[in-house]
């Protein structure tokens, strides 16, 4: 892919960003998705891919937008696996919390597994961690392990989850081995791709969250030389359906513990995410003046670049936020 790409999409995830920034706090978590998913939509067809989502706001029938199979950008050459996640935190933005972002993940066509949408155990740790943590070892080996890799103490370690009933084993077994614990409400991107940054205040991401969500963070974990390894996790009276769908979508053994490399199976992967609100990874949407500044991490695996990109739009001049911006004015 050609590295210029890399900046077109930051401008995707930019607009999904500015179109949610605007429903921080006020309740409305549906409508914080549309304004996300219609601005990134739009902002697509500037794009010069043949792109393919594959990861999407859900089947065909059930997404007027960025539904898994549509297709997407210009329709030129090269032709594109596209995963989205347009705005990765919706109750954090109805409730004006951290951790919110706008995300996407790109790799060549074929190379990015298409997971249905359910649950996955996930482990990510960064570049330091590589290959000495395993999704299915004992919670206390895992944190010794990272300890040792990255020169601290178990109690120094800070491990981050999603504050569910379904982590209590994993919290009582870290508590046990005397980690530090951050729970967060929703959104495990952002602290998976967070733990290949030595001073985000993440160390690893443990714990059960959407598989869509994984096959992104994977993605981006492969640009940052991080690892990350997962299982589907069919639940509930949904299992059996879960399990069909996974085998329409080519995965046989649901039970496979996946490696990154599996699930992100390219070595040329662009991933591209803005901050919404602020979160481990990046800092939220700020106003002032009629601009709002945004800050935008895009990342290629082939070059191994990382950019932070602060871009300071003057809403005046944005069309696509026109109307939003008189709606949401309007008392
Ligand atoms: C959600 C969502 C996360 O995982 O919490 C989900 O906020 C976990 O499932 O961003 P439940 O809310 O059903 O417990 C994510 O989708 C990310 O993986």
């Amino acid at each position: 892919m050609e590295r210029e790409l890399a900046l077109e999409f930051a401008r995707v995830t930019e607009a999904a960003a500015l179109a949610a920034a605007c429903w921080v706090g006020k309740g409305d978590k549906e409508a914080a998705d549309d304004a996300a998913v219609t601005a990134m939509r739009v902002m697509f067809d500037t794009v010069s891919v043949d792109g393919l989502v594959v990861i999407g706001e859900g089947e065909m029938d059930e997404a007027p937008m960025l539904y898994i199979g549509e297709r997407v950008g210009m329709g030129v050459l090269p032709q594109v696996d596209i995963a989205v996640d347009p705005l990765e935190g919706t109750n954090i933005v109805a409730k004006g919390l951290t951790g919110a972002i706008a995300v996407l993940a790109v790799a060549p066509r074929g190379s990015l597994l298409h997971a249905p949408d359910m649950y996955m155990d996930k482990i990510a740790v960064g570049p330091e961690c590589k290959g000495r943590v395993f999704l299915e070892a004992p919670v206390k080996d895992n944190l010794r392990e990272v300890a040792r890799a990255l020169d601290k103490l178990i109690s120094e370690v800070t491990l981050v989850t999603l504050d569910r009933p379904r982590h209590e084993g994993i919290i009582e077994e870290a508590r046990r081995a005397g980690a530090r614990i951050k729970l967060i409400s929703d959104g495990d991107v952002s602290p998976g791709v967070a733990a290949a940054y030595q001073n985000s205040g993440v160390d690893i991401l443990m714990g059960i969250g959407g598989a869509p969500e994984g096959v992104i963070t994977a993605a981006a974990l492969k640009c940052l030389g991080g690892d990350f390894q997962a299982r589907l996790y069919p639940e509930g009276p949904e299992a059996a359906d879960e399990i069909k769908r996974c085998r329409e979508m080519g995965i046989d053994d649901v039970n496979k513990v996946f490696t990154i490399d599996e699930l992100a199976q390219s070595d040329d992967v662009i991933f591209v995410a803005t901050g919404i609100t602020d979160s481990f990874l990046l800092k939220g949407v700020r106003y002032f003046k009629r601009r709002a500044v945004t800050q935008t991490l895009v990342m290629r695996s082939t070059s191994g670049t990382i950019r932070h990109i602060e871009a300071d739009h003057n809403l005046d001049k944005k069309p696509l936020f026109k109307d939003q911006r008189i709606k949401l004015n309007n008392f």
